[in-house]
């Protein structure tokens, strides 16, 4: 059972559901310039048209309404600054239907003309941001309670500037520590700027992931994955493995003195959680891409079963990674902001999405997070990734996360039976004996 005032709901990002990218004074994104450069994206997808979602967020509002979502998590585009109306409409209609806003204010869509002057490794990014959010929030604020400043600063760093498999699509390993910094700072000002503003609840939302493995190979990768975001966040250091590490690639020095900024009281954790990273010590690994200097390191495949990702299915990396959190950092309340599964979905002979695999995988992870709860960890709550099948960055179309099937010829959306049990859990705050006892 969950309590009364849990949050329970849905998430999607700007870029991949909205399409009309270019309406009501849209400027470019570095996601706009990416997705059309050749070789990118599978199969030249791009964010274009996506889900239409921006013509059509009524009837995707109707059904976050008929699937009785507590809160919808989204994200602003700051490529739309210049024009915030439609966020506006969306959340007039979201609190007519009693559906709580929470708003990302960054979800990877850098206005190319910022990326033009350097994108996230040059330092005046960071203030940039922090008068963009100042700007959504005098717009949005009066009806938006819970604010978010970035989702995911590791991916935005060490996929967009490491491995370059994201957008920019720059492979640099100094630039990703610069990156990461400058994104934490962008963090920190956002912060000050929106509380004085008046924002009541401000966060950030990291990518965690638990590192098993040899000890010495796990602490790196751990320092690199986790560490390097939630100690600047949360305890206003580097750690110092990890200063060290990244001195074989930038000069951390002048990093130190921004700490105070980055470290911000916040009033939530939003924790994105999909699998865990196993890793050995073998001589000759090529490493990682995105986690420079783990040349020596294998990072194995998952052992049990996977998503259509590849990703491990294990929800017990959910129950130790938030028994972690509250250990480690405690006094920091915790949500999380994204947990959900691709599968290759398939309409049966009557055209329904019957998606077992995915109730089985959302059932034990909610399971898995009522199991830290119970042991002492202040979770208050928890969004499945995706309300519907969207843009999934560099796969394209290709992979499907949503609770809602999006026929992307149509624009028909059809609610797939996660949904319904989804508005089941809702409805009763519940889960039933055989939910989510999925064998790891
Ligand atoms: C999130 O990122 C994003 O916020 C969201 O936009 C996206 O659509 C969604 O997830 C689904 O991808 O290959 O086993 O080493 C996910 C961040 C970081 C999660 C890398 C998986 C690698 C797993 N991801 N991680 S593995």
């Amino acid at each position: 059972m969950f309590p009364d005032d849990f949050l329970l709901g849905a998430a999607t990002a700007a870029y991949q559901v909205e399409g009309a990218v270019t309406e009501d004074g849209r400027e470019p994104s570095i996601w706009d310039t990416f997705s059309h450069t050749p070789g990118a994206v599978r199969d030249g997808h791009t964010g274009d048209v996506a889900c239409d979602h921006y013509h059509r967020y009524l009837e995707d509002v109707e059904l976050m309404a008929s699937i009785g979502l507590r809160a919808y998590r989204f994200s602003v585009a700051w490529p739309r600054l210049a024009d915030l109306s439609f966020y506006d409409r969306l959340v007039d209609a979201l609190l007519a239907k009693g559906i709580a806003p929470v708003v990302t204010l960054y979800h990877w869509d850098l206005p190319q003309r910022l990326q033009d002057r350097g994108g996230w490794t040059a330092r005046e990014t960071s203030e940039l941001f922090a008068e963009y959010a100042t700007a959504v929030y005098r717009r949005l604020g009066d009806r938006v309670h819970t604010w978010t400043t970035l989702n995911e600063p590791w991916v935005s760093a060490f996929v967009g500037y490491g491995s370059g498999r994201h957008a920019p699509g720059i492979a640099d390993p100094a630039a990703a520590f610069t990156a990461a910094h400058n994104l934490l700072r962008a963090h920190g000002l956002a912060v000050a700027a929106l509380r004085a503003a008046g924002a009541r609840s401000v966060s950030i939302t990291l990518n965690l992931t638990p590192i098993h493995g040899d000890p010495e190979p796990a602490t790196l990768v751990d320092g690199l994955a986790n560490r390097l975001f939630l100690d600047p966040v949360l305890k206003g250091r580097y750690p110092q493995d990890v200063l060290r590490h990244m001195s074989r690639f930038v000069d951390p020095a002048p990093f130190e003195a921004d700490l105070p900024v980055i470290a911000q009281p916040i009033d939530v954790l939003g924790v994105n959680y999909y699998t865990t990273t196993e890793v050995a010590a073998e001589q000759g690994a090529p490493g990682h891409p995105e986690y420079p200097g783990t040349e020596g390191i294998r990072f194995l495949p998952p052992r049990g079963p996977v998503t259509e990702m590849g990703w491990g299915v294990v929800p017990s990396g959910l129950t130790e990674l938030l028994l972690r959190l509250a250990r480690d950092y405690p006094g920091t309340p915790l949500m999380i902001t994204e947990n959900g599964a691709a599968y290759d979905d398939k309409p049966d002979a009557s055209g329904a999405y019957v998606d077992t695999d995915r109730v089985d995988f959302l059932a034990a992870h909610l399971r898995a997070a009522r199991d830290a709860m119970d042991r002492g960890v202040d979770l208050r709550g928890y969004f499945v990734w995706s309300l519907l099948d969207n843009f999934e960055w560099a796969h394209g179309y290709h992979k499907r996360f949503g609770l809602v099937h999006v026929d992307y010829a149509t624009q028909r959306r059809t609610p797939k039976l996660s949904a319904s049990w989804y508005r089941d859990f809702i409805a009763t705050g519940r889960l039933r004996p055989n939910d989510g006892t999925y064998r790891e």
